[in-house]
């Protein structure tokens, strides 16, 4: 399988690893881009100096593209954005914000710019400004969401923008992976499979979490806040909804009690205090395997879907 997109970033499969905050690091990157995939390094809410050292270590274990990914809402956004150019990276995803401030440095730079979008508004003003590509992510994601869901979200942004689209978002599986391909987009980005992945250095409960969820294991929270985000539900999804559905919270306590879960989740495995945010998808994710394996299964499994879904045609 190939597609626009494995020429355009240099990658030979049309998969993205989704750049997860805390979890992300060089060592699930360097796999996914060794297995010929587009691996990502995740910026989080973490200093440039981290960052440096991540990009670092990346190139010591892949000499293929790889991408960082820019969490926009991070303080230390600025610094990030001028380190990528520094460090001539690749390519850069963006992500929880609009991107508009930093394009024009990055493409400057000759970085391949790809902004996650939640919506056509978003979609067609980086088009504008000069993306690459664009990832319409869907509300099945993991971690913070827009409103729409995969489904809606895809064919609408391929309507409005004549750059490539990769569908993220519900994703983790072949048959995700074609319906995406039938929905317009020519490539994948996958999050929540890959956080299982032997390579991946989360905390084992977090990867235990996910192996055990079912369909219904996950709910979003913080809509009050303005930036909704899935996890799983334990008690600390279930204390921040009580929080926010009582009327006397203000935003600054919401805000504050969110503080450091994901960190705790994701680095002390915390199952009580921690926010272990995931995919809607997490009931499919049922095994670990290496990054190698879960990118042949998503190719192979779409592969069939696609030849299997052509019987349909009389
Ligand atoms: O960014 C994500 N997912 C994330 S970021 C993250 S870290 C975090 N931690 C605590 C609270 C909040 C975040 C965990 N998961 N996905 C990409 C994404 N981008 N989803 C939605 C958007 C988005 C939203 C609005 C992109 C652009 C946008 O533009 C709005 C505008 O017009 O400014």
């Amino acid at each position: 399988m190939t597609s626009p997109i494995c020429d355009l970033l240099g990658i030979s499969v049309p998969v993205l690893q989704g750049g997860m905050a805390w979890i992300s690091d060089w060592s699930l990157a360097s796999a996914v881009s060794n297995a010929g995939g587009l691996g990502t390094v995740a910026a989080g809410n973490a200093p440039a100096d981290y960052v440096r050292d991540q990009i670092q270590k990346t190139r010591e274990h892949t000499n293929k593209p790889f991408a960082v990914n820019v969490m926009l809402m991070s303080p230390f956004a600025e610094e990030i954005a001028e380190l990528l150019i520094a460090e001539r990276v690749p390519v850069v995803v963006t992500g929880a914000g609009n991107p508009e401030r930093f394009m024009r440095r990055w493409l400057d730079a000759g970085i391949k710019v790809v902004p996650v979008v939640p919506s056509t508004g978003v979609a067609r003003r980086v088009e504008k400004l000069g993306a690459t590509a664009v990832i319409a992510e869907g509300g099945e994601s993991g971690g913070h969401i827009g409103e729409l869901t995969t489904m809606a979200l895809v064919p609408q942004v391929c309507d409005a923008v004549s750059i490539p689209v990769i569908a993220a978002g519900g994703i983790a599986d072949g048959r995700g992976f074609a319906a995406a391909l039938m929905l317009g987009a020519v490539g994948v980005q996958v999050g929540t499979r890959f956080l299982v992945a032997n390579e991946c250095t989360v905390h084992p409960n977090y990867k235990q979490r996910i192996l055990a969820a079912k369909d219904i294991d996950t709910v979003s929270t913080g809509r009050r806040l303005g930036h909704p985000v899935r996890s799983l539900k334990n008690a600390f999804s279930r204390g921040f909804a009580a929080l926010e559905y009582e009327p006397n919270t203000t935003l600054e306590q919401l805000e504050e009690y969110g503080v450091g879960a994901l960190r705790l989740a994701a680095v002390e495995g915390d199952r009580e205090r921690g926010c272990f945010m995931s995919g809607q998808v997490a009931g499919l994710v049922k095994r670990e395997q290496s990054a190698a394996e879960i990118i042949a299964d998503l190719i192979s499994g779409a592969e069939a879907a696609l030849k299997g879904a052509s019987s349909w045609v009389k």
